[in-house]
């Protein structure tokens, strides 16, 4: 098989490029490890900034997005028994945020990839990268007992966390950035009326909670949890018991609850791999950063990367620039470690957190207090959760 763009990874960064290229006329093959069903059953991201909002209505898909999400203009800070409120226009100078889920914009691209007759392999088994810093670079994977060749200019590595296009970079090239924090999130799925019509995020002595949703009638919480919890430990009485004692009373008196319908744990994590370009490979998305979802930027940085390739791409194809492929990594990189620093940040600012000292506390303390003081630092907190511009 030939193609001029092979991207391993059929998540949202996959798909979402794989779509804009197509409509410019370049070719592409996605291969992607799980059955759809599978990648669409995993939950993740709620919030999506204005960037992305954009790029999905490039793609020709924020149709229902538009449609079913919600403009967010603010969210609140619970903590000492309060809530506050951030007014995220009012802060970031008129922009706000689209609530609408990972697997709902996921579903999105795949079938504006069916309509179109793009080329999504899945359940492709020992996805492996060659010649990626000479010139002819490409892919093989396993169907069956099959071995499949796909030929490509340009391989892009928007296969995850755990995907193996990082890992084909050598050792000696790629440098790797990583802060591992000692919690997890509990997250939970329920068919219940969402507590606040905005997200709450609540910092609390036993630890951090989020009241997210999906939709009017889908929630969404998370609690922090030790590293050694499982979901066993967290039948579903136990889990609201302890979100409700998280959040000021008069939240937690009116928390409607019932089964929950997911139930999974995440650890917390910030990481960079530098350089995101090798030869003729790019990374994008998780595939070479990772944060926190303290700051709801995950997929929000994924966004930027492929902003960012598909305009080197476009360029190099059709006006002969490749301007925009030998700076990728660069650009990216910028932006994406304003997002872990975001995202860091507001993770140290809202956890509780098991060695910290009486100092450390107190210095929490005075952030938040600084906060809620300070139009400018309200300023800094709303412009980066909307977005930075690409
Ligand atoms: P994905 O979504 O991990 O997709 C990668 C795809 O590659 C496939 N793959 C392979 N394919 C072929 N061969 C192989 N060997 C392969 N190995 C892996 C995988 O099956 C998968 O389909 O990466 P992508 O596309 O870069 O997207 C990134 C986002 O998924 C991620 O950043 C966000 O979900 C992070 N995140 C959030 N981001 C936000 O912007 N806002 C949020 O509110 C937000 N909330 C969250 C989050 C992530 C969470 N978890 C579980 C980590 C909340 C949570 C709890
Ligand atoms: C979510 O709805 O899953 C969500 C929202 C905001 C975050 C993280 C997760 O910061």
């Amino acid at each position: 098989m030939k193609t001029q763009v092979c991207i391993i990874g059929g998540g949202p960064s996959g798909l979402m490029l794989s779509q804009l290229l197509h409509l410019k006329g370049i070719d592409t093959v996605v291969l992607e490890k799980h059955s759809r069903e599978y990648v669409l059953g995993r939950i993740r991201a709620g919030v999506l900034e204005h960037g992305f909002a954009e790029l999905m209505r490039e793609a020709q898909c924020g149709e229902r997005m538009d449609r079913e999400g919600e403009i967010h203009d603010g969210f609140y800070i619970a903590h000492d028994g309060q809530l506050d409120r951030v007014d995220l226009k009012k802060y970031s100078g008129g922009s706000s945020v689209v609530v609408y889920g990972q697997t709902e914009l996921t579903r999105d691209l795949y079938e504006a990839r069916d309509r179109m007759q793009g080329k999504v392999i899945h359940n492709v088994e020992d996805v492996a990268l060659h010649d990626i810093d000479g010139k002819a670079p490409y892919v093989t994977y396993r169907d069956g007992d099959e071995i499949v060749r796909i030929d490509c200019d340009y391989i892009i590595g928007a296969d995850g966390f755990h995907g193996p296009s990082r890992k084909a970079i050598p050792r000696s090239v790629l440098k790797e950035h990583e802060k591992v924090y000692p919690f997890g999130w509990l997250g939970v799925l329920s068919r219940t009326k969402p507590v606040s019509p905005e997200l709450i995020y609540a910092k609390h002595p036993r630890g951090f909670a989020l009241c997210s949703l999906r939709s009017q009638v889908l929630s969404r919480y998370y609690i922090q949890v030790p590293l050694t919890d499982s979901v066993e430990d967290w039948p579903d009485a136990a889990f609201w018991a302890e979100l409700k004692a998280r959040l000021p009373q008069e939240v937690a008196d009116r928390m409607e609850t019932g089964p929950s319908i997911e139930k999974s744990i995440a650890p917390l994590r910030s990481f960079v791999a530098e350089p995101m370009r090798y030869g003729n490979l790019f990374l994008a998305g998780d595939a070479a950063h990772i944060v926190p979802p303290t700051g709801a930027r995950g997929l929000n940085s994924a966004a930027s990367d492929i902003y960012y390739l598909y305009h080197a791409m476009v360029d190099h194809y059709l006006n002969g620039d490749d301007t925009g492929l030998e700076t990728y990594s660069q650009k990216a990189l910028a932006r994406v470690w304003k997002a872990q620093r975001f995202s860091w940040w507001m993770t140290m600012l809202m956890h509780s957190f098991p060695d910290a000292i009486s100092y450390d506390q107190r210095l929490q303390q005075t952030d938040l207090d600084y906060l809620f003081s300070s139009d400018k630092a309200l300023g800094s907190l709303a412009e980066n959760y909307v977005g930075l511009p690409f």
